[in-house]
């Protein structure tokens, strides 16, 4: 149905009658009735990819890209004279996610449905999201992120269970998001909520009462934690998404046929990260209710169940206390008793433990047992939990382990971020690379093609420009077009180091007041949301925010450096930021980061990488080759060598090198304390010079370096657009759609 027919239907007016508002609700309507129509993969077996995130970002576009009838629409509104950009300004970007893992959460449920595999998403229908940041006093202050409406892509279904928590039960109730394929099937995001949910009791800030679980339960993503009444709203929150999800995996399989001893046949389970692992003891006691023997019921569960780990870093690594969960979820505890007691009598090993001697529960412990695959999110990071993070269980199930490197959708990060270099490569290539992103290397055969290069050089200039009227209109700050655009989005945590970016600003600034001025002026960006209890990491926004102060507000200096920190940074910002970008900072501590996800989406929009050897960097590196990154840093294994000796003290670097005291120094000088808070800038330098646990002052050296003969290769425009070709060349061993057909073909085994 064409729009006009629609809206004349809808609201019995012509479209340019029609507010941006009504348009958008059209849309929205129109969209929904469409995906309706559409198959939903249906397969015997089904896949459930449960996680606690969900970062869907906006859905207009992207669902209309998908249904194939974008161009259309756009140009029947630009007949009417309206402007499909402003109609998207009325959606609201969910906030169901934090960061990478929610992100790709979100790309995998594109894949999966893109692919025609019968599989949906399964998470919580969070009401004020993670939070919205603000920035007041060059400080993140937080609210509440309200994004639900009315009307939305939500609908409300019949589909409730009862969810028994110790002395209480609450009802939770099913939503559904379309989740639309390209040119493909139609699946489903589940998102479940508490009916008792209640908005109002949220105040100041983002505060409420944590011990009111029927009011608060699906109120916030990763509500506060630093106390114990949030650690066991958590658990509350977890509980209450796998019980529903497990309720539904049972209700559809026996829909199906299935008479439960023949669980895997129908169902397999994918645990992203450790937050869903509840639904290991959750589905085992759900089938001994109804008739299965324990042991087959661990059998059916194990088989059925798959686990992907994004994280090495102990503290994201849940550990529940005993006492915490008997106070919520009482009933699992006597099968995770069951299920420790196993371990116990099959290996004699403490590590492998799943209750610990400080009588706290390890989730990843039980993941890694009790499903039948273990799968890291790029090449060095399964290594890393090969041969150490989980080596104990390697070797008991060295044919768990597999890696799964991360992918994104070219969907949203080219199609949609990106349509005047869609519309160029597709112009030359054909538009087969849009289902097979390995064509892309067909780009390769114009290297030498001048004219191409030129057009590749004016799209950058043209999202440039595009980001600068963003930056303007919704914050007020203005940017050189013309200046080279390096860029740092992601969370706000000391081992991505955007601290150790922080210190190359001050060096620049300090080398510009000193008379040394850059070829072409620099504008350096972050956005970062930073956990409202981790302190540190809102002491570096802090430090970012007054640099941005200090460095722009003086004439000697702006010129040539700028430094912008965008408020707020979510995937509607990255989807202005990432297509403009000249050089992707990647920069975190060899080892730490598992794969990055940003990084892939730079390089697909030709930004050039500045990173360490660590993630998927590593594999960006061995596609595009030396020539077309920007590599530096301790590798992974020298980190590691370094945690593990206890030989790394941050006080000799900072003593012994005069580049690093200097801004280091800088940070408690009196140009920032004139600006900023005195006791957040001294924490910070003392955070630094005393302990620098992410090991920033090691790697400054040959940051500085590195990042200076990226910005000089910069200036030679012929073979800087060259190396932009061949990263866009080489980004399409990054789609998602890649990485789902491995899950596929290794773990999930669904049949078309
Ligand atoms: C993360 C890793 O830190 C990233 O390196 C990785 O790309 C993504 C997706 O696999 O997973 N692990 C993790 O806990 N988060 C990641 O982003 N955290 C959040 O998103 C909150």
């Amino acid at each position: 149905m064409k729009l006009s027919e629609f809206v004349k239907a809808e609201y019995g007016k012509s479209i340019s009658e029609c507010t941006n508002e009504e348009l958008y609700y059209a849309l929205l309507t129109l969209t929904k009735k469409m995906a309706s129509g559409k198959q939903h993969g249906n397969s015997k077996k089904k896949l459930y990819y449960i996680s606690a995130e969900f970062l869907i970002g906006k859905l207009l576009s992207n669902n209309l890209i998908n249904l194939g009838i974008y161009d259309e629409v756009k140009e029947e509104l630009a007949q009417n004279g309206k402007d499909i950009c402003e109609i998207e300004e009325f959606e609201n970007e969910p906030s169901l996610g934090n960061g990478g893992l929610g992100r790709l959460a979100a790309c995998f449920i594109d894949s999966i449905a893109t692919l025609g595999l019968n599989g949906d998403g399964v998470g919580l229908n969070y009401h004020f999201g993670l939070f919205r940041q603000i920035f007041e006093n060059n400080m993140q202050t937080t609210v509440p992120d309200p994004w639900l409406t009315e009307k939305s892509w939500l609908t409300k279904m019949d589909v409730t269970y009862d969810i028994k928590f110790k002395g209480m039960t609450v009802k939770s109730r099913m939503y559904d998001i379309d989740v639309i394929g390209y040119n493909n099937t139609s699946n489903k995001l589940h998102l479940f909520d508490v009916e008792s949910v209640d908005e109002s009791i949220v105040e100041d800030g983002i505060n409420f009462n944590k011990e009111d679980i029927k009011k608060n339960l699906t109120l916030f993503l990763y509500p506060d934690d630093s106390d114990e009444a949030g650690r066991i709203l958590r658990i509350y929150q977890q509980y209450f998404m796998v019980s529903s999800a497990a309720q539904l995996i049972l209700d559809e399989c026996v829909a199906k046929g299935c008479n439960l001893h023949d669980l895997s046949d129908y169902v397999v389970i994918q645990i992203n990260d450790t937050h869903p692992t509840m639904v290991i003891p959750e589905l085992i006691r759900l089938l001994v209710e109804r008739g299965l023997e324990m042991d087959e019921a661990i059998e059916a569960v194990t088989k059925s169940c798959a686990y992907t780990n994004h994280t090495i870093l102990a503290e994201a690594l849940e550990k529940w206390p005993i006492y915490y969960l008997k106070k919520a979820v009482p009933q699992l505890m006597p099968i995770i008793e069951v299920l420790d007691d196993k371990v116990r009598r099959k290996y004699h090993n403490q590590a492998v433990y799943i209750i610990d001697g400080e009588e706290r529960v390890h989730m990843a412990h039980i993941d890694i047992h009790y499903s039948s695959s273990v799968n890291g999110v790029a090449s060095l990071h399964t290594e890393i939990l090969k041969n150490n993070e989980l080596h104990h269980f390697y070797e008991i199930y060295p044919e768990k382990f597999n890696n799964k490197t991360n992918g994104i959708t070219f969907r949203r990060w080219l199609l949609h971020c990106n349509p005047q270099l869609t519309e160029l490569i597709t112009s030359l290539i054909g538009d087969g690379f849009k289902k097979d992103a390995t064509q892309l290397e067909k780009l390769l055969d114009y290297k030498n093609d001048e004219k191409v290069l030129k057009q590749i050089l004016e799209i950058k200039s043209a999202k440039k420009m595009e980001l600068k009227k963003a930056l303007m209109e919704k914050q007020n700050v203005t940017i050189n077009e013309n200046s080279i655009f390096d860029i740092q989005i992601k969370r706000l945590h000391e081992y991505k180091r955007q601290q150790l970016n922080a210190l190359y600003v001050i060096h620049k600034y300090l080398e510009i007041k000193a008379g040394k001025k850059p070829s072409t002026p620099i504008t350096v960006i972050f956005g970062a949301k930073a956990a409202p209890a981790y302190i540190i990491a809102q002491d570096i926004i802090h430090l970012i925010l007054c640099l941005q102060q200090l460095i722009n507000n003086d004439p000697e200096v702006s010129p040539y450096l700028n430094v912008v920190m965008v408020e707020n940074y979510n995937v509607t910002w990255a989807e202005k930021l990432i297509p403009a970008c000249d050089i992707s900072e990647q920069i975190s501590l060899a080892s730490k980061e598992a794969s990055g996800t940003g990084n892939m989406k730079f390089m697909l929009n030709g930004a050039l990488t500045l990173g360490t050897e660590d993630g998927a960097n590593v594999e960006i590196h061995e596609l595009v080759g030396d020539d077309n990154i920007y590599i530096f840093g301790d590798s992974s294994d020298t980190v590691v060598e370094r945690y593990a000796q206890g030989s790394y003290h941050a006080a000799k670097y900072y003593n012994e090198n005069a580049a690093i005291k200097e801004a280091v120094d800088f940070i408690t000088g009196e140009e920032l304390k004139a600006i900023g808070d005195k006791d957040r800038l001294e924490r910070l330098f003392n955070e630094l010079v005393s302990k620098d646990w992410f090991m920033t002052f090691p790697d400054f050296d040959e940051y500085v370096k590195t990042r200076e003969q990226a910005y000089a290769d910069y200036e030679n425009r012929e073979e800087w657009v060259q190396k932009m070709l061949v990263n866009i060349a080489k980004a399409g061993y990054f789609s998602s759609d890649r990485t789902i057909e491995e899950y596929n073909r290794d773990i999930w085994k669904l049949e078309d």
